[in-house]
């Protein structure tokens, strides 16, 4: 058999490094966290890969579906995406990562258990010109039970000051909670120029770093970066989780149109307690998935569980 036929092992993904006691409390205290190249160069492999596929698929498209988001430019010569929308739904690779993987595990360290996965999304900033994202917090985006959600940054390419990095205001995750809607009462997705007037742009933090940087911020940090003024694109993928007893607030901007996995939990199960205005409760299991007891009724007769006069409580 010549070499080259000979199967190659895959080689194993790092497990990802342990947060140390200084880097949790940098995070409470300040809302954000930078590791540099934290994620394993085998994973990055894969995720290029992955990534590479719907640079291809977009090849096709004239204007942004449902998974990607191309910019008005866009030609099948010369491919110019914005984004791809929730990435684990799509391909194998962003699953594994996200729900099994270095952000998954960082997620898990950070909100000190197992978590809620909500939503991920690859953010492309195409090379010269890329757009800029504005000034904002999540939060606004996607209401939860609490504050604890966050979202955890990997770049797949190495990203310097020219690229757009993403900009964070450090303690800002604990400041007001700005009015993203305009002066006419829509929706901007974005902080009102009064507000970003009043940023003290010297303390904002702009998150470089070779490829595999992982950033993360949390849900309430005002955040943004800039147009992409080099000749390379700034691939970041962005994955948000909550602790497990924080629950999105159904009704309100993106939460309910998440994806296939949002609401998934990673690395333990629920218990249904939840705090709503500094009140405990065990709510009831999540029939959103499964099914359940169609009304009170079948809840309380154990419709399914006991048959033939087997019930012996309640
Ligand atoms: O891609 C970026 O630079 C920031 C992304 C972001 O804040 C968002 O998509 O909400």
């Amino acid at each position: 058999m010549k070499s080259s036929t000979v199967p190659v092992e895959p080689r194993p993904p790092r497990p990802a490094e342990t947060l140390t006691d200084e880097q949790l409390a940098a995070y409470r205290e300040t809302g954000y966290l930078q590791l540099d190249s934290f994620v394993s160069i085998e994973w990055l492999d894969e995720l290029r890969a992955a990534s590479a596929e719907f640079v291809e698929r977009s090849r096709t498209l004239t204007a942004s579906d449902r998974v990607l988001d191309v910019e008005p430019d866009h030609t099948a010569e010369a491919p110019r995406l914005r984004r791809l929308v929730s990435p684990l739904d799509h391909h194998e690779t962003f699953f594994r990562f996200t729900i099994e993987g270095p952000p998954a595990q960082l997620a898990m360290q950070l909100l000190g258990g197992p978590v809620r996965f909500h939503h991920s999304k690859l953010n492309y900033k195409w090379s010269d010109g890329g757009e800029e994202v504005k000034w904002h917090q999540d939060i606004q985006f996607w209401p939860h039970t609490d504050f604890t959600p966050l979202t955890i940054g990997v770049y797949l390419s190495d990203v310097d000051d020219e690229m757009g990095p993403m900009g964070v205001l450090p303690g800002s995750h604990v400041g007001p909670l700005h009015d993203l809607y305009d002066v006419d009462g829509n929706w901007a997705g974005a902080m009102n120029e009064q507000d970003v007037a009043d940023i003290d742009f010297d303390q904002m933090v702009w998150l470089e770093g070779p490829a595999g940087s992982v950033t993360v911020h949390n849900c309430c940090m005002v955040h943004g970066s800039l147009p992409n003024r080099s000749p390379r694109a700034r691939p970041l993928l962005l994955q948000t989780y909550s602790a497990i007893d924080s629950y999105p607030v159904a009704g309100i901007g993106a939460n309910g149109v998440t994806g296939r996995h949002g609401g998934r939990i990673v690395g333990g199960a629920a218990s249904q307690m939840l705090e709503i205005a500094g009140r405990t409760m065990h709510g009831a299991p999540d029939w959103s998935r499964k099914g359940g007891p169609p009304t009170i009724f079948g809840s309380q007769q154990k419709d399914g569980e006991h048959k033939d006069g087997e019930q012996k409580d309640g």
